[in-house]
């Protein structure tokens, strides 16, 4: 069995958590390279997403990637979509589409484009790029749940840019009124955006007071997104949690895995050149074989 397989069936926790931890550093890996390769996309905002999303995936959403429209699967909204780059690898490597098409990340005829387009890519559920857009089609989507009886979850993940757009706060506070069953926004807390960090852009903490003051189930604690024990834990306590709608904040390093890069803005989206990623590629090698060393 490949390392996708056993992360799949895996029943004990404890051995579940290190699969997910390994294959997100082989993720990170595959990430890396791509970007390299084709001086191209957002590096900062991918790695900082990688354990998250990966989880998701390989533990929490029931999907079948055979059927990617089937109508009962949960949905997965990428609101920073510009982290593009994360969702196609974990969408290939979960048997989406072939992995040997990453290759042609933002080539002008891929079906992978910069940002996600959900008309183009199996396993997209949204076209997304403009920051705080997510938040609100989540709304609606899990609206259309209860109108069509349906169980799905809806998931969306957002950073602080998304949440710097107005339309975010509409969404959330319309959320508050309907409190659509099964919607989750999950908070990738990186602290770092574009040019600068949060608080010199936009401060928004409290973040988890402001969830609150909106009428949101805002999970007690911050867990730390980029550590797989932590990531499984808070989607235990979502699953005691009783109201909608709900959201947690994970505080997560931008970069992350890349000791020179991690926590940088000059990192959100520059290319990467070969001296960074000759530096680079070593330390994430490292941080893989040790994951892989745990699940021998
Ligand atoms: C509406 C809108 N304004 C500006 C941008 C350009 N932009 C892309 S990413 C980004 C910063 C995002 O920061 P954050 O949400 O913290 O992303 P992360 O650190 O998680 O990658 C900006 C300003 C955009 N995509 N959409």
């Amino acid at each position: 069995m490949n390392l996708e397989q056993r992360a799949l069936t895996e029943t004990d926790k404890v051995k579940k958590s290190k699969l997910l931890t390994a294959l997100a550093c082989r993720f990170r890996m595959e990430i890396l390279e791509v970007l390299h390769a084709k001086q191209t996309g957002h590096w900062g905002g991918a790695s900082s997403a990688c354990e998250l999303v990966t989880a998701l995936y390989f533990h929490r959403m029931r999907i079948d990637p055979a059927h990617p429209e089937w109508d009962d699967r949960d949905r997965f909204i990428l609101s920073k979509g510009h982290a593009s780059m994360l969702l196609y690898t974990v969408l290939a490597h979960r048997g989406y589409f072939s992995p040997a098409l990453l290759g042609t990340f933002r080539d002008i005829d891929s079906s992978l484009q910069g940002h996600p387009c959900m008309k183009k890519t199996p396993g997209v559920d949204m076209s997304t790029g403009a920051l705080g857009h997510g938040i609100s089609v989540g709304v609606g989507m899990a609206l259309a749940a209860r109108i069509h009886r349906k169980d799905y979850q809806t998931y969306v993940m957002v950073g602080e840019g998304c949440l710097d757009e107005g339309q975010s706060w509409e969404a959330i506070m319309s959320a508050a009124k309907f409190k659509p069953e099964g919607l989750t926004v999950l908070v990738d807390n990186n602290g770092v955006q574009l040019d600068g960090t949060s608080d010199e852009i936009m401060p928004i903490s409290p973040l988890e007071d402001k969830f609150q003051a909106f009428g949101w189930n805002v999970l007690p604690k911050t867990y730390d997104g980029n550590n797989m024990d932590e990531i499984l834990e808070s989607f235990d306590a979502l699953d005691r949690a009783t109201s909608w709608p709900k959201v947690v904040v994970y505080r997560t390093v931008k970069g992350k895995g890349v000791s020179f890069m991690e926590g940088k803005n000059t990192w959100h989206g520059a290319p990467i050149d070969d001296t960074s990623f000759e530096l680079a590629k070593p330390e994430l090698e490292k941080a893989y074989k040790r994951a892989l060393a745990e699940v021998r």
